[in-house]
């Protein structure tokens, strides 16, 4: 397999160079079971398994989309990943369990559509939310609304996401009538990595079908007839598409929460970070202060209520956790500075 048509380049290179690896070791993970992996590689795809304890001295954490390098060894019962190359852009959470850490889901994708269906899937809040996950994660967002022939007024929720999102391309596309599909294909060139955030049903898998002219992802009617053996075998969670150009659907994407969101915010929310530095105080509550601007511009219309809310309840969840990654620094801390006891006494005797 060439691995350019995987998006393979000299950035990548480099980082493989950096640390002392040879182009032979190299592969993109295109899809994650857990304790194993499907990888590309120059000698086509191959499973191995994520880097065990005792090979490593840190434990790592491939995602799909991420350039790792391999270790094949006699001995070894299939080829472990040993190095994950630099990413040029990540997708993160917070990851399930009682350890505060992020997880990567995705790595290295070069535009990320936002996907939401025109029918009852539409929400202007939670586009927010992908609109920061997107900015946050280095990719470019796009807005991509779903099941156009099942809307009427596809124009209005198009004006809809350009009020939330100014600057960010909108598409209205239909699978079923293949409406807007030819203008999604200019983010897919060769070598380009499209990644999906959206709900479970807006029509993600669809959508990847009929870019790529097969079935290469089951799609939810399919999957209820479809025996779990099948589906394992053929699964894929990184997608080439016949013209070039991959597209990534893993189900990591749909459990995104926000990890990190400072440059995100910033991003979809400039306007009231505008107005917040316009109040006459640093420090402005915005309740009943003189000369808040964010009071201001609720009143006079210009900031609409829903946004302003929007925006407050995103600042508590980010204090939230804020405060759950304080208290594992307090933790790691606290094992710190009984490790350094123990080794004070050791020098006592
Ligand atoms: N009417 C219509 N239905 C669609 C379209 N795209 C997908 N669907 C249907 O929406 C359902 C969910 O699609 P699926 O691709 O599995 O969604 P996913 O969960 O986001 O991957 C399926 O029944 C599809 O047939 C579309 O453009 N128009
Ligand atoms: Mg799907
Ligand atoms: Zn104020």
């Amino acid at each position: 397999m060439n691995l350019l048509q995987y998006g393979w380049n000299e950035t990548f290179a480099a980082g493989l160079s950096g640390i002392g690896a040879g182009p032979e070791q190299v592969g993109r993970v295109i899809a994650d079971f857990g304790e194993q992996m499907r990888i590309m590689t120059k000698e086509g795809e191959i499973v191995a398994g994520k880097a065990a304890k005792k090979l490593m001295s840190q434990p790592l954490f491939p995602a799909v989309g991420d350039w790792v390098v391999l270790l094949s060894e006699a001995g070894l019962d299939m080829p472990y990943v040993t190095a994950v190359l630099p990413r040029r852009t990540k997708f993160s959470r917070a990851a399930a369990g009682p350890e505060v850490r992020e997880q990567v889901v995705a790595a290295n994708v070069d535009t990320v559509f936002l996907v939401q269906s025109l029918n009852r899937d539409f929400n202007l809040r939670r586009l927010e939310r992908y609109l920061i996950i997107g900015w946050e994660s280095g990719a470019l967002p796009v807005v991509v609304l779903t099941k156009a022939d099942c809307c009427d007024d596809a124009l209005e929720y198009i004006a809809r996401v350009r009020e939330v999102a100014p600057g960010v391309d909108v598409h209205a596309v239909s699978a079923a009538t293949g409406e807007g599909m030819e203008e999604l294909r200019r983010y897919l060139q060769p070598g380009a990595t499209v990644a999906l955030l959206g709900s479970s049903g807006v029509g993600k898998s669809t959508l990847v079908n009929t870019l790529c002219g097969r079935e290469a992802l089951a799609t939810q009617a399919i999957r209820e007839n479809d025996g779990r053996g099948r589906h394992t075998t053929t699964h894929r969670e990184l997608v080439l598409l016949p013209e070039g150009g991959l597209i990534l659907d893993t189900p990591g994407m749909r459990m995104l929460s926000m990890w990190e969101a400072a440059t995100g915010i910033s991003e979809v929310f400039g306007d009231i970070e505008q107005l917040i530095d316009a109040c006459r105080f640093r420090d402005c509550g915005h309740s009943n202060e003189p000369g808040c601007a964010v009071r201001e511009a609720l009143g006079n219309g210009s900031l609409p209520v829903d946004r302003w809310q929007s925006w407050l309840k995103l600042q508590r969840e980010l204090a939230h956790l804020e405060a759950k990654k304080d208290g594992r620094l307090r933790q790691e801390n606290k094992r710190w500075g009984k490790e350094v006891a123990k080794i004070a006494k050791r020098f006592k005797r």
